[in-house]
């Protein structure tokens, strides 16, 4: 298939292309580098270096003999998306292209005006030139399971059936997101479901959990390979954030109670789910919705199973509690439906002790490049931070 990838240089966004690469497909991949640019706003870096994405690009074509083909530009500039469209014809178009931190986004007005800016705008561009260009395309949109929020019922996959004052309805499940970067992603399955029920363009929207994770089978095959893996405080997710303070002798830093639940998967689990999405694509005119994850743990559960795969490495790992930045429920009800995937034939990685055993020695590995000052939240969701705020 001709697969066009948007946000190629990102943690997901670069063992994607090797997926589909590795399994024959025609990849593009697409980025502005807008990533690195942030990480130096905010003064922090992933665990390793990464290199260009050029160079991770030839690496690939010299590790295993296929080409990957890569487009540096920017979605908010219609004329580049329309263009790219047009020339490469993509059958599938695997969309993460996207500010991803909550905690970014919060920083300050400015910081939210551009999160939302960013994301949306870039994936408005996108609709429309695929009905210019490509309107048979299948999208595949990297949204959020933080679009539903923690409600007191059970999270259905996209849609709720109601029954109200006697009549009967399939709507779309309620939305109750936690942060302006999550509240963007909202916008975003709203632009996408009206351009499918207008345009009859075919999209699935993967509701994704929090991921975890370092290593895919692609990362392995070559050091220089690997993918950005941060566990600061603003891109760093919650289980790699305890691995590395694990393994640096930093105490966990639950926020708050720690009760707060939410879905989890292993970035391995991420590739197989955009396979599957894309390999069983939409009808045109349908917008489905996957919920992308595999198990759900509260904080407070994660917590005690770094501890404890920090004593099986006879590591002393303490739990601090530090009043939370954010301004979420810290122990509530959630059962959050994820079997559509599933049925499609995901195999899910779980969260084993192995799995952590095995990430606690390779972040171990790198601890002398931990920088301890990056641990601390300085985002608040209450305040602006002035010192951080993108002007
Ligand atoms: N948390 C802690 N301590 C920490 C970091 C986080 O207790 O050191 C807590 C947070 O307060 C939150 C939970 O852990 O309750 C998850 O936080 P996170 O930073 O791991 O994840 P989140 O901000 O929700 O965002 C991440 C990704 C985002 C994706 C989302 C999926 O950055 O791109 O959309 O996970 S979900 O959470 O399901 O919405």
């Amino acid at each position: 298939m001709r697969v066009l990838i948007l946000g190629g240089d990102g943690y997901l966004g670069w063992p994607t292309p090797m997926h589909f690469s590795a399994r024959g497909d025609e990849v593009t991949v697409v980025d502005n580098f807008a990533k690195r640019r942030w990480e130096m706003e905010e003064g922090i870096e992933p665990l390793l270096p990464i290199p260009t994405l050029h160079r991770r690009i030839a690496l690939w074509k010299e590790a295993t003999g296929r080409t990957i083909d890569l487009t540096v530009g920017d979605l908010c500039n219609e004329r580049l998306v329309y263009k790219m469209l047009e020339a490469i014809q993509p059958e599938a178009i695997v969309h993460y292209a996207e500010q991803p931190s909550a905690p970014y986004s919060m920083q300050s007005r400015g910081n939210a005006v551009y999160t939302q800016t960013n994301n949306v705008v870039g994936n408005l561009n996108l609709l429309f030139a695929m009905r210019r260009h490509c309107p048979d395309a299948h999208l595949v949109k990297l949204g959020t399971m933080g679009e539903y929020g923690t409600p007191n019922i059970d999270v259905e996959e996209g849609y709720i059936e109601i029954t109200h004052n006697g009549r009967t309805d399939r709507l779309p499940f309620p939305k109750q997101p936690g942060s302006f970067y999550h509240l963007s992603k909202v916008h975003d399955s709203h632009n996408i479901a009206f351009a499918c029920r207008i345009w009859k363009l075919a999209a699935t929207d993967l509701n994704q959990g929090v991921v975890y994770g370092i290593e895919t089978p692609q990362t392995a095959l070559h050091a220089d390979l690997r993918t950005s893996f941060h566990y600061d405080h603003v891109f760093g997710t919650v289980l790699n954030r305890f691995l590395v303070q694990a393994a640096v002798g930093v105490p966990l830093t639950v926020y708050g109670r720690g009760g707060q639940t939410r879905g989890f998967l292993n970035v391995k689990d991420t590739l197989q789910c955009v396979d599957l999405a894309v390999r069983n694509p939409a009808k045109p005119g349908e917008f489905r919705v996957f919920n992308q994850f595999t198990e759900q743990f509260t904080v407070t559960d994660l917590a005690a199973r770094v501890q404890a795969a920090g004593a099986r490495a006879r590591l002393d790992v303490k739990v601090q509690h530090l009043p939370n930045p954010r301004i979420e429920m810290e122990s509530h009800y959630y059962n959050a439906k994820h079997s559509k995937l599933q049925e499609l034939g995901l195999q899910p990685h779980l969260l084993t002790d192995a799995v952590l055993d095995d990430m606690l020695t390779a972040v171990r590995a790198n601890a002398a490049r931990v920088d301890k000052g990056a641990f601390e939240p300085k985002i608040s969701w209450a305040q602006e931070t002035p010192a951080l705020a993108r002007t």
